[in-house]
Parts: structure tokens; C-alpha cells; sequence
């Protein structure tokens, strides 16, 4: 999760996740190099007195500022596109998990069990233990193993939500009527936790989502208990 007055993104659990900082890192700084080329540039035409008033075409830097933006936006374009796809991927999933967003709370069900499903409601204030962040805790946390491929089935029973955690780089849209498919894969034990993104109504913000990601005998103990 984030830590008080984060600026940048949370710490990669993923290696989705860990591209997709790479990638944040890399057009950052071609936003840095044009802003002070263009800050650069502000300065001279303050500053400078213009000789040149009556030239009328200059064929070379007019070919250099059409070139290099388009060569720019290619070195941008390519890599956004390879971490698309890389996460448009499903390479044989271990384990299923469908979940639905409701008004307001997320349910889950394990698929290929037989009978293992569960709601997961936020934990209201006055119920939270000492050590529990408020407004992130459920009642009933998503167990996982970790270091496996996942496949999360993502829909809804009424109007648009988003499932979204941060640290593992995932956000798809549950949306009525629709299916949605991501692979989540997890580097580290540890708990995650993320929050509707999508303004789905009063109670949007009452709606968190935390995955305990477990070694596998862990999770293998924890789905005998729940069956
Ligand atoms: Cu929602």
C-alpha cells in the first residue's frame, strides 16, 4: 500500500508491475528533456533581440522539428505497446478466480473449487483492530499462492467497478454483462490492497479489495478450511 504523502507509485510486486515503473521512469524523462528544451528556448526569445524579422522559410529546422517529434513518439509508442501485449497474456493459469463488484462490496468465487465462494465487505471503523488501516481492511481477504499464474475473472452484478491493486499493476473494469480476464502474479508474500476505481456510487469508496498472497501449502491449508 501507500505510505503517507506518496508521490510516485507503490513498489512492484510483479513483474508487470516492475515494467510498467521502468516504462513510467522512461517517458518522464523525455517529458523532463523537452520541457527544458522548450524552458530553454522560452528564455532566449525573452531575452534575445530578433535580428532575423523578415526570413521567410528555413528548410532544415522546419525537417528537425517534424523528424524528431515523430521519432519521439515512436520511442514511446514501441515500449507501451510490448508491456500491452506482455499483459494481454495468459500463459497457463494454475488457479482461477472470478469476482464480482456489487453496490458495495466485491464477492469471489474460486472456480475450480467446488464450493468456495465468499463476499468481502470493508471493515467499518469502530469494528478495525489496533494495526488495521481504515477504510482498506475486508472482512473476508482474497488468499492466493504466491509465485504462481493466477487468472482473474472480473465482471459485475450492477453498475460499472473497477478492480484495481496497484502494487501487482492490475485495473480492469468489471462491467455488467461482461466477462474480463487478467493474470495476476505475485514475486513476494505479503498483503495487497487496492480500491474500486470506478465511481460507481455513494459507497464507491467502501468498497477495498486486500489479497493475502500465501506460500502454496499455505493457501492448499487455507481452502481445506474454507470448504
Ligand atoms: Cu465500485
Amino acid at each position: 500500500m501507500a505510505y503517507p504523502l506518496q508521490m510516485g507509485l507503490q513498489d512492484a510486486t510483479s513483474p508487470i508491475m516492475e515494467e510498467l515503473l521502468h516504462f513510467h521512469d522512461h517517458t518522464l524523462m523525455i517529458v523532463f528533456l523537452i520541457s527544458s528544451l522548450v524552458l530553454y528556448i522560452i528564455s532566449i526569445m525573452l531575452t534575445a533581440k530578433l535580428t532575423h524579422t523578415n526570413t521567410m522559410d528555413a528548410q532544415e529546422v522546419e525537417t528537425v522539428w517534424t523528424i524528431l517529434p515523430a521519432i519521439i513518439l515512436i520511442l514511446i509508442a514501441l515500449p507501451s505497446l510490448r508491456i500491452l501485449y506482455m499483459m494481454d497474456e495468459i500463459n497457463n493459469p494454475s488457479l482461477t478466480v472470478k469476482t464480482m463488484g456489487h453496490q458495495w462490496y466485491w464477492s469471489y468465487e474460486y472456480t475450480d473449487y467446488e464450493d468456495l465462494s465468499f463476499d468481502s465487505y470493508m471493515t467499518p471503523t469502530q469494528e478495525l483492530k489496533p494495526g488495521e488501516l481504515r477504510l482498506l481492511e475486508v472482512d473476508n481477504r482474497v488468499v492466493l499462492p504466491m509465485e504462481m499464474t493466477i487468472r482473474m475473472l472480473i465482471s459485475s452484478e450492477d453498475v460499472l467497478h473497477s478492480w484495481a491493486v496497484p502494487s501487482l499493476g492490475l485495473k480492469t473494469d468489471a462491467i455488467p454483462g461482461r466477462l474480463n480476464q487478467t493474470t495476476l502474479m505475485a514475486m513476494r508474500p505479503g498483503l495487497y490492497y487496492g480500491q474500486c476505481s470506478e465511481i460507481c456510487g455513494s459507497n464507491h469508496s467502501f468498497m477495498p479489495i486486500v489479497l493475502e498472497l500465501v506460500p502454496l501449502s499455505y493457501f492448499e491449508k487455507w481452502s481445506a478450511s474454507m470448504l
